[in-house]
């Protein structure tokens, strides 16, 4: 079987707003994007996915979309985002964008017309007239606390399932699906190469009735992976994305490997991959922002299990809601190098596409933020208001925010050590971590033993190996640190060893060391801290 041109991909996913300002703003932009093409190129990633660009009042960073075929000024304008198609194009880039249609912003037209009850935009939402002054239902939000607001002019309800500003779109009127349609072919006649689904197995409400009673999400049963929400996006392939060379990858949230592959397997013609969550739930209870303490044979198991069950996955260990990977999984004091490039192997040797996420290809730490005043993420603030509702001492209250916070993967990128590591001239939007003195593209660039020059030599290999683009995966071994699986194309196979320890740990096996992020021409049987092993069998 021959891969499709996304299953050889390398994808970066940029957050704009963090990545480089141009304008001294203090909000990274498209120039900015533009004039760090050359970087991304020499790293050989060959697709960027774009967090939201579009036009939006940035109530959630632009997840809350207030027109779809335009750009927000702070970020340029269509013609900087043509040219960024463009430019990235001549150096063999692809670019995907966001797809966020489970809701729009509530400064949308289409929202603002539809507060009108007689307006044909009134069934593009779900608005309930005020009956008892109590909400339609008891569903509670992915951000905490409400899911449904009044209107202040009708008083009549609205839903949303996540920030107030973000009512959700109605999927039982089809006009809604027609309007999605034009936008998706909007963007792919412009020349982007697919889209990354946001929240994309929620869209069908089955019903409002109440849910049951939830320690999360009460209601998601009536609106998790629905039959009717496959239909859709089986519409959505047949009339529209099935005409180009695209992909789409959806972000599905609450949702068990045999779900997820009614949405992926190919021939259901709906998404081409999806990112679960269900590794990165391997170092909390219950609900994210209760951490405990990581342990990494959950993770093993996790992965061994979707690399199991589906043919094909979406590789991430880091995105923009995610805290950093090296502060997470790996080690970001002593062993911050040799964990992240660590993270690295197994990242890029996983069955499947894998998804780098801006700053971990030089293990940015997560942030050194001292207190409340110095986060931005709505999710965040929500989140604090709730836990200080319900008398959580400030003190745990602010370690809950430290270790989940959305926002210590959205501190700007670190490019020099230069004042705001050369992300700005000006104030950024977001403090930027106090250690970019240290971590930096600038000195990683030339260093040959950095991070990054590690994440290019892998992702060289990786392009020029077949066993390791195509081959299938077999867990050999894993115990409380150590994780060793085989990938295996016809007669080829490679032995992937990781150490998720600071010790050093006896492991035997045979081979000849390929690849390792220490320096060693002969494997004695001994897995050196943190290392991460490649040896051809
Ligand atoms: O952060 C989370 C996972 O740990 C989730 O609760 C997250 O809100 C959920 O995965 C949905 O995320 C996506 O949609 C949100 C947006 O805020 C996120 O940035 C986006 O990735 C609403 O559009
Ligand atoms: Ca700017």
């Amino acid at each position: 079987m021959t891969n499709k041109w996304w299953q050889d991909a390398v994808v970066y996913q940029i957050y704009p707003r963090s990545f480089l300002d141009t304008n001294q703003d203090g909000i990274g932009d498209l120039p900015g994007i533009i004039s760090k093409l050359d970087y991304l190129k020499d790293l050989e990633v060959n697709c960027l996915w774009l967090c939201p660009v579009y036009r939006s009042p940035g109530k959630d960073n632009g997840y809350d979309i207030s027109d779809y075929t335009d750009i927000n000024p702070e970020f340029g304008t269509l013609s900087d985002m043509d040219l960024l198609i463009r430019e990235a194009g001549q150096r063999g880039i692809k670019i995907i964008m966001d797809l966020v249609i489970n809701h729009t912003s509530d400064q949308h037209p289409w929202f603002l017309k539809s507060k009108d009850k007689n307006s044909p935009y009134r069934d593009y939402y779900f608005w309930k007239e005020d009956t008892n002054g109590k909400p339609p239902n008891n569903w509670t939000g992915f951000f905490g606390g409400k899911t449904w607001s009044k209107d202040p002019g009708s008083g009549d309800w609205y839903l949303h399932l996540f920030a107030k500003e973000q009512p959700d779109l109605n999927y039982h009127n089809p006009a809604v699906i027609e309007e999605i349609k034009s936008i998706l072919k909007f963007w792919l006649d412009k020349g982007i190469a697919g889209f990354r689904c946001d929240v994309i197995n929620i869209l069908w409400k089955e019903s409002l009735n109440d849910g049951r009673k939830r320690l999360i999400l009460t209601g998601s049963e009536h609106y998790i992976s629905k039959q009717r929400n496959h239909d859709i996006l089986k519409t959505l392939r047949k009339d529209v994305l099935d005409l180009y060379d695209c992909f789409t990858v959806g972000e599905t949230v609450f949702i068990t490997p045999e779900d997820a592959r009614d949405f992926i397997l190919p021939e259901r013609k709906e998404l081409d991959m999806i990112f679960s969550f269900e590794h990165m739930e391997t170092d909390q209870i219950i609900v994210k922002w209760f951490k405990t303490k990581f342990k990494p044979k959950k993770l093993f198991q996790t992965l061994i299990k979707w690399q199991k069950e589906l043919p094909w996955n979406a590789n991430y260990l880091e995105n923009h809601d995610q805290p950093r990977s090296v502060s997470r999984f790996g080690n970001d004091g002593k062993h911050r190098e040799v964990s992240a490039k660590m993270l690295a192997v197994l990242l890029l040797t996983l069955r499947g596409t894998p998804f780098i996420y801006q700053g971990q290809e030089l293990g940015m730490t997560g942030f050194d933020f001292q207190s409340m005043e110095d986060i931005r993420d709505v999710e965040s603030i929500n989140i604090h208001r709730l836990a200080k509702s319900l008398h959580i001492p400030k003190k745990i209250r602010w370690q809950m925010i430290r270790r989940t916070s959305r926002d210590n993967a959205r501190t700007p990128f670190q490019w020099s050590d230069e004042n705001y590591a050369g992300f700005t001239k000006e104030t950024p939007w977001i403090k930027v971590n106090g250690n970019y003195k240290r971590i930096h593209a600038k000195e990683q660039i030339k260093n040959p033993d950095s991070v990054l020059t590690f994440y290019k030599k892998l992702i060289a290999l990786r392009k020029n190996s077949v066993v390791l683009r195509k081959g299938s995966f077999t867990s050999v071994y894993y115990d409380k640190n150590i994780f060793v699986y085989k990938r295996t194309y016809e007669e080829e196979s490679i032995l992937v060893l990781l150490n998720f320890s600071d010790r050093k740990i006896e492991y035997q096996s045979s081979g000849s060391v390929l690849f390792t992020n220490y320096k060693r021409e002969l494997y004695d049987g001994v897995l050196n801290p943190y290392e991460g092993l490649l040896l051809q069998l």
